[in-house]
């Protein structure tokens, strides 16, 4: 005994940490702990590599249904199967299986095969109720028992929204979403993945493990030199799992950034050290700890070496398996995919030859799904070390020796020459409570190190440990290797573009900070972009087909491996402050994830140099709202990501103007960024009413389409083309005209995509003489670049007993991922907004018999998510409504515009959330109603104006301008206004951009719309 207690502590649980740790660390107690040891090392005969499960497509689908559960999975190194795990079960509805055609309890998931042009169906259902994982938190700790899921297709160049590659939406537990990913026929060969990416758990779901492989064609990447040679390729996902005192027989999951961990099952002399401002990955038996309690007893945790890799709490798996083994021969080449699919663990690996300890150049051919045109040397040390950031994919050409085994590896990093100190004088760590049960935290004062030889990697936050990952031996057979030399080239597909040679079409600074940054609640420690956490962060808001550069600026101590949705880029320039050999220029590759240095600090913490990332990007093919964000999961569920949306290469507005004298009503089409003219149309010959008109991408050909309809007399709806093709001008081509069906009167007219399909819906609202409704059309056509056909998808009424007109407008006005329909009220009512949202979810559950679950077709039920009051109550002249991005610099979603169509032209915006409100929550949950704040309050054009105002809005860069329309006399005019917030103002100041007067005679106030 190093120290004697006095009687009055001896049943204290400081005491038990103390004996215990100290006989622990004797040669009698490590031999109390062997049978437990041998025991596990029985379950470790090292099994043969195997890859997961792999589903493959059936004349050109997979369709699949995944299930997120509770699971039961059979850990290698683990004497039980552990029963707090997560994972996707799964059952084939079209395609082919390598394995059974349904299946559960796997990590990581199967491995969905896909080829370009081919079409992946995936129902997602979510089954994550009654869940009992103690560690299964969100990010304030809370212990879940549900949690809602979404599915992202990491790497794909695809459609985001709707019910593609949409991150945005919540799949509720009891429910089920159809994803249909229409995999472009340019996408690159090679490997990807899947996950949930529900922000705020993104982290525990992927870590107790709701991801797997995704493989389009060959993962590969169908390099010819690899086909034509036969060389076998390899799938390797790289996850961890963390099961503490797995040495000593435990067998639950534990989430290792939980602090502190689930300890209720924990016994007796299970060794552990538990550091604040560290914390998992590190090997538990390289730690030591030396201090002394708050009564000033010592307190001493000795490292332990000899516990072999087998029985570490956290352990990394290649395919699930621990230190999976495999045999080849000598001289073989083979190609592996590698995946790192964890939530946030970094692997910086290494090849070794065990006959003469050897590093063989690890040859790089592709990244991120992507091959390189030509083969490259791993960028660290002299080709033999390759660092995987969480989310990445390599491909790598692997040569057996001709003698000893091939080892894949976690080797220490020699940067770490002594070892490391934590945490000083106030570090604190945690033992099991009295009796062995319950869990109990002491605080005890010292420090804790770090062998160095136990660090294989650092972020600046996590210390991930050294460890042998898969083991090819070599047979007695001899093969002629297939050497891929740095420089030669590949001659694979990888639709690469080299943009360093381009002028960029615009450039962003994008700056990573983190720490307690909400004045209003300093005990919150975020991770945020630009000053502010997801969804508040700035949208960016690049064009269709221009080039952007975006530079990164780290002012962290931490690593930030960014990842873009949808689009790939390139790297311009990486500048690590910490480490000259990381830094370098121009990369002549894509790649969908980014590793951004750490900032460089003195040693009294002043920064002195930001880590710095120049990328970029040509955002091609796809319009949508999508994300960026920080890999490190536990970063973007405490806000580290920021929306993007791509426009439509160009932005225009509409402006209907009735008829007077004679002349019929009309619609003139400007260009927004200008003003130019581009059109002029009569859409009704002999019609001299007043008009609504909306844009949008009706034909998912992502250009800006034009609706038009009557607001009086009859419900009549035409349909322009944006696109200029034959010859013709933009919005000169009908592609639909018809009355609308079950609406009496006129219409009015917005476009969103309502249905979660491709290509965007009619909504329509009626004008009066009928209780107002609202119409919800589809449009296909018949043939390809034919007519569009209209088909009702379903039908609502927003104020109950009013019959009045409506105005209508579609936008994603709040965090649920969904387009909602925005309805205001017209004159004779209160000036009512509505927010109403279609629920696409399907239940899980069978429906009772004799219940009728909707006809084929037509879209489910409709809520309204929202209602409110735009102006007084007294006013009953009716309102115009538009959505727009108009605080796109305060992020959140898009704001709900309101005008007053008589008198004043009062002009109000409304949003859900913004920086206007400070941070968002740290938990964010759809709270019904979703609350709406006043964002910005004007008169548009003047007081003493009388004649009222219609709104709208066009996107710009980086956010929305409003549209205002009015009357001027009999002159109509159209205003465009930029809302500024002014210092740290709580609304939006408008500021005048534009101002046109039309060269016509006007009656009523003209309608707009923008897009
Ligand atoms: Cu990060």
């Amino acid at each position: 005994m190093f120290f004697s207690l006095s009687p009055p502590l001896k049943e204290t649980f400081a005491m038990r940490f103390f004996h215990h740790q100290t006989v622990r660390a004797s040669k009698g107690s490590i031999a109390r702990f062997q049978p437990r040891l041998l025991e596990l090392e029985s379950r470790l005969t090292p099994a043969a590599l195997v890859e997961p499960v792999g589903l493959y497509p059936r004349n050109g689908v997979l369709e699949v249904t995944l299930t997120a559960r509770q699971s039961t999975i059979d850990l290698d190194t683990v004497a039980t199967p552990v029963s707090d795990a997560l994972a996707f079960s799964y059952q084939v509805n079209q395609g082919i299986s390598d394995g059974p055609d349904m299946g559960g309890g796997l990590r990581p998931g199967p491995t969905l095969h896909v080829n370009p042009g081919q079409t992946l169906i995936v129902h997602f259902a979510n089954e994550l109720s009654g869940l009992t994982i103690p560690d299964f938190t969100n990010i304030n700790g809370q212990t879940l028992t549900a949690a809602d899921i979404n599915l992202h297709t990491h790497g794909l160049h695809i459609s985001p929204d709707g019910n593609s590659d949409n991150v945005l939406l919540n799949i509720a537990p009891g429910t089920s979403n159809t994803y249909t990913r229409q995999i472009a026929a340019d996408q690159p060969e090679g490997l990807y993945w899947y996950h949930t990416h529900l922000h705020g758990v993104a982290q525990p779901e992927i870590y107790f493990g709701l991801a797997g492989m995704l493989v389009i064609g060959k993962a590969d990447g169908n390099i010819p030199k690899v086909s034509q040679n036969q060389l076998p390729t390899r799938t390797l996902a790289i996850q961890y799992n963390d099961v503490f005192g797995r040495d000593v027989g435990l067998s639950t999951l534990n989430f290792p950034t939980v602090q502190p961990w689930n300890l209720t099952e924990a016994p007796i002399g299970a060794h552990y050290v538990n550091v604040p401002g560290s914390s998992g990955y590190t090997a538990n038996n390289l730690f030591s700890f030396s201090g002394s309690f708050s009564n000033g007893d010592p307190a001493t945790i000795d490292a332990n070496p000899a516990l072999p890799e087998s029985g570490r709490n956290t352990q990394f798996t290649i395919n699930g398996q621990f230190q999976p083994t495999l045999q080849a021969a000598r001289g073989q080449t083979e190609v592996w995919s590698l995946a790192n699919i964890s939530d946030v663990a970094y692997a910086r690996l290494r090849l070794t030859n065990t006959a003469d300890g050897t590093h063989p150049a690890i040859v790089v051919l592709g990244q991120d799904g992507i091959t390189y045109t030509r083969a490259t040397l791993a960028p660290l040390e002299d080709g033999t070390v390759l660092l995987m950031p969480p989310a990445t994919r390599f491909v790598i050409a692997v040569t057996m020796p001709e003698s000893g085994d091939l080892i894949l590896e976690m080797p220490p990093d020699p940067s770490f020459g002594a070892p490391v100190a934590f945490g000083g004088s106030s570090a604190s760590f945690v033992v099991p409570g009295p009796g062995g049960i319950g869990k109990q935290v002491v605080t005890a004062q010292g420090t804790a190190t770090l062998d160095p030889s136990a660090i294989s990697y650092s972020n600046g936050f996590n210390y991930f440990p050294t460890q042998e990952l898969f083991r090819v031996s070599t047979t007695s057979e001899s093969v002629t290797s297939v050497i891929f030399a740095p420089g030669e080239p590949l001659n694979a597909v990888n639709g690469f573009e080299d943009l360093s040679l381009v002028t960029p079409d615009n450039t962003r600074e994008i700056v990573l900070i983190q720490g307690p940054l909400d004045p209003a609640d300093p005990a919150a420690f975020v991770f945020a972009i630009n000053g502010i956490t997801f969804p508040y962060a700035p949208v960016l808001q690049p064009r269709l087909n221009s080039v952007e550069e975006w530079v990164y600026t780290n002012i962290t101590g931490d690593q930030h491996p960014l990842h873009v949705h949808v689009n790939s880029f390139q790297v311009m320039e990486v500048r690590d402050p910490n480490n000259s050999a990381n830094s370098h220029g121009v990369q002549l590759w894509d790649q969908d994830t980014v590793n951004v240095p750490a900032a460089r600090f003195d040693a009294a913490g002043i920064l002195v140099e930001p880590g710095v990332v120049k990328i970029r990007a040509h955002f091609r093919d796809y319009t949508g709202t999508f994300v960026q964000h920080c890999h490190r999961l536990d970063h973007e569920d405490l806000g580290m990501m920021q929306v993007v949306t791509i426009l439509t290469e160009h932005q225009y507005f509409a402006v209907g103007v009735a008829g007077t004298d004679g002349a019929d009503a009309h619609v003139e089409v400007r260009d927004a960024t200008d003003s130019h003219f581009l059109e002029i149309l009569t859409p009704f010959p002999g019609y001299q009413g007043p008009l609504s008109v909306a844009l949008g991408d009706v034909d998912g050909n992502s250009i800006s389409d034009m609706a038009v309809s009557s607001l009086a007399g009859s419900p009549h709806v035409i349909l322009y083309s944006g696109a200029s093709r034959d010859g013709q001008r933009p919005f000169s081509k009908v592609i639909a005209s018809f009355l609308a069906e079950g609406i009496q009167g006129g219409v009015s007219v917005a476009l969103g995509t309502i249905d979660g399909k491709p290509g965007t819906n009619l909504v329509l609202g009626s004008q009066g003489g009928m209780e107002a409704m609202v119409s919800v059309v589809g449009l296909q056509a018949m043939a390809p670049g034919g007519a569009m056909e209209p088909m009702t998808l379903g039908q609502f009424v927003p104020f109950a007993g009013f019959n009045g007109s409506i105005a209508v407008a579609t936008g994603l006005v709040d965090d649920s991922g969904r387009v909602s329909i925005v309805v205001g009220a017209g004159p004779g009512a209160e000036p009512r907004v509505g927010v109403f949202s279609y629920l696409l979810y399907a239940p899980l559950a069978a429906p009772e018999p004799g219940m009728v679950m909707g006809v084929a077709g037509t879209l489910g039920p409709v809520v309204c998510t929202a209602s409110f009051y735009a102006f007084s109550q007294n006013y009953l002249g009716g309102i115009s409504v538009g959505t727009g991005w108009v605080n796109g610099p305060q992020g959140g979603f898009q704001n709900i515009l309101v005008g007053a169509l008589q008198g004043t032209s009062h002009v109000v915006s409304f949003s859900s959330g913004s920086a206007l409100n400070g941070f968002p929550p740290m938990v964010m949950e759809m709270t019904m109603p979703v609350p709406y704040y006043l964002t910005s309050s004007f008169y548009a054009f003047g007081a003493q104006n009388q004649s009222g105002v219609r709104v709208s809005a066009s996107d710009t860069l980086r956010g929305a301008r409003l549209l205002a329309t009015s009357l001027q006399g009999q002159t109509a005019v159209v205003s465009s206004f930029d809302l500024l917030r002014i210092g740290s103002a709580t609304q939006l100041t408008p500021e005048r951009v534009d101002t046109l007067f039309l060269d016509v005679m006007a009656n009523s106030v003209p309608a707009v719309g923008g897009y």
